[in-house]
């Protein structure tokens, strides 16, 4: 899509034209005019039309930046240089309203605030000295990055800065939310990957055994869980835009979700080893589903392909033919899972209830909620056979499992080739299989897409342990902290089910574990500690996300741990003496929420 000529003039005198198309833009070609060392680049702020959920979806009237005689895009135009050239930057503001520039200059280092004023100009010159991962962006007047509405909040953009001797090949995302008054009494979310919202986000390729660097630059005004299915990864880096760290190799823990603020950046590798179609998104309900405030979208294509989710999803296609799998340790593990639905005498919000008949699976709090404790054994195959005994269909995610894609949960995409993952339809049953290759914690949850399950209960702890342990609830503590039924803006979050947990019952004399999830939907900024009278405790960290610990990670420290939405966190607690202790749940900056009596006896 090319804007016709007329309008580029029009456009470039100043003068009112139709307004151009706002074109995604995937980050793979730098911008500018790159002359030796030195890099030369024209952007350009102006208006135009941007239709994130493709062709069928309303169209927005935003304000984004464009290189000179080229369509404006959001992300803006990607900087991408060696370390060492130097960058001369004009901003052409052509908007009615003053702009303010952040991030044009070098790093590290906080960059003033350059303002330019409607119908302006304004040049900068800096020499990229750095290695990393930065952003640029700009909003009305004063706005802050974390502000940002409607008209400004895709004005921005990457700044990568490569080693000298070059950098391996990686995809860069930018995160970023537009909110729009499609009715003026209501304001619409829409989340976006580079410029799009699922199903019209890019599908990557790649092979299996490929080393995939994959580089996230959160530029919205909320915090994000990124959530990677199939696979472990590793972050090599996070910043601020300030400055980028490279994380020392002895304190890279392998994660499957990764928390980023606004402002923030993280760099990830990892490498399919199973072919089929992989998700890579947010995990927050709000940023993965269709915001039930926007006009239904009824478009059979879009309906079809979507899955029922929209937003900060991507979809990598994996093809290539998988290693054989080792030698299984023992014949196949079945379990049966049974879900039922039940509703509450109001109508809304049921409740949904998991069972695993004729299985040892211990619930860890009286009720329905969670569901029980799934123990499987790692290096041994498992077949759980779903049956869903309710009026809705469904899909089951085994969260940070290595699985195959057909049976990872995301019907509609997940599969390889021609075989895709069907709906689990009300009274039908679906076969999962893997074979877990390591010991941890994990999920299984609802992929519904729909926060009536998640809330409703349709969640439960997986552990994975290895061959000859068996599951003592006396030593092994899962805490599962999730949302319940929500008829507000806030979500409740509930400890095991309950705002008012049961006290965690530790064995005195031995070494406890704990098991902490979170589960809760929206949230991406807990933070749980473990204190005795006031003073946080200490603990030994043991694994995240189901993989153990670099060892330099694993040694004795402060009780207190970050947990994202859809991230799971081990410790150990040498409980010596009976005593008491608390568990304390606080969410984002605010107060503590939830707590829960851990009795040592
Ligand atoms: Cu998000």
């Amino acid at each position: 899509m090319i804007l016709p000529l007329l309008a580029i003039l029009l456009a470039s005198a100043g003068v009112d034209a139709a307004p151009a198309t706002v074109l995604p833009n995937d980050n793979t070609h730098a911008a500018g005019r790159l002359d030796g060392h030195r890099l030369t680049l024209a952007l350009v702020a102006a208006n135009g039309t941007f239709r994130p959920e493709g062709p069928h979806a309303p169209a927005h009237d935003i304000a984004a930046f464009g290189e000179e005689w080229q369509p404006p895009s959001a992300p803006g135009p990607l900087v991408r240089v060696k370390a060492g050239t130097e960058i001369s930057i004009t901003v052409r503001n052509r908007l009615a309203y003053e702009l303010t520039v952040h991030g044009l200059c070098n790093r590290p280092g906080t960059c003033p605030d350059q303002p330019v004023a409607p119908g302006g100009a304004s040049s900068v010159r800096f020499t990229a000295t750095t290695p990393g991962l930065y952003g640029y962006w700009a909003a009305a007047g004063t706005t802050p990055l974390d502000e940002r509405s409607t008209a400004d909040s895709e004005l921005n953009g990457v700044i990568a800065v490569d080693p000298v001797e070059g950098a391996p090949p990686d995809r860069i995302f930018v995160v970023a939310i537009l909110a729009d008054a499609i009715d003026l009494n209501d304001l619409t979310f829409i989340p976006t990957m580079n410029g799009a919202s699922w199903p019209y986000t890019e599908r990557l390729h790649a092979g299996v055994g490929d080393d995939l660097r994959f580089r996230v630059v959160n530029l919205s005004f909320e915090s994000h869980a990124m959530h990677l299915h199939g696979f472990h990864f590793q972050v090599y880096a996070h910043g601020d835009l300030t400055r980028d760290r490279q994380i020392p190799l002895s304190r890279r823990s392998l994660a499957v979700t990764e928390r980023i603020s606004p402002g923030e950046t993280f760099s990830m590798r990892w490498m399919p080893t199973r072919p089929g179609n992989w998700l890579f998104h947010c995990h927050m309900v709000a940023h993965m589903t269709p915001d039930p405030a926007a006009p239904a979208n009824h478009d059979p294509h879009d309906m079809r392909m979507s899955g029922g989710m929209a937003g900060l999803v991507v979809g990598v296609i994996v093809t290539g033919t998988a290693p054989p799998a080792p030698a299984a340790s023992a014949g196949v593990d079945r379990a049966t899972m049974a879900i039922t639905r039940e509703d509450n005498a109001s109508g809304k919000h049921p409740t949904y209830r998991v069972d695993f008949p004729e299985r040892n699976a211990p619930r860890i709090a009286e009720g329905s909620i969670p569901g029980p404790v799934l123990v499987v054994q790692r290096g041994r195959p498992t077949a759980i056979s779903i049956e869903n005994h309710t009026p809705d269909p469904t899909a089951i995610h085994w969260h940070g499992i290595e699985i195959d894609s057909y049976f990872d949960g995301v019907p509609g995409f997940g599969g390889n080739g021609a075989s895709v993952t069907p709906p689990i339809a009300p009274g039908g049953t679906f076969v999962a299989t893997f074979t877990p290759p390591r010991a941890g914690t994990y999920i299984y949850h609802t992929h519904w897409h729909d926060l009536d399950q998640l809330s409703g209960g349709l969640y439960g702890p997986l552990v994975v342990l290895p061959p000859g342990q068996t599951f003592d609830p006396a030593t092994d503590h899962v805490v599962m902290i999730g949302v319940t039924n929500i008829d507000g803006e806030e979500e409740p979050l509930v400890l095991n089910g309950k705002r008012k947990p049961a006290p965690i019952v530790f064995r005195a004399g031995v070494a406890n574990r704990l098991r902490l999830i979170n589960i809760s939907g929206n949230n991406v900024a807990l933070v749980v500690r473990l204190t005795e009278r006031g003073e946080t405790a200490a603990w030994t960290p043991r694994g995240r996300d189901g993989a153990a610990l670099p060892g330099a990670m694993q040694v004795s420290g402060v009780a207190r741990t970050p947990l994202t939405v859809g991230g799971t966190f081990d410790a150990e607690i040498a409980a010596s003496r009976p005593r008491q202790l608390w568990l304390e749940v606080r969410r984002g900056t605010g107060q503590w929420e939830l707590q829960a009596p851990v009795d040592v006896k």
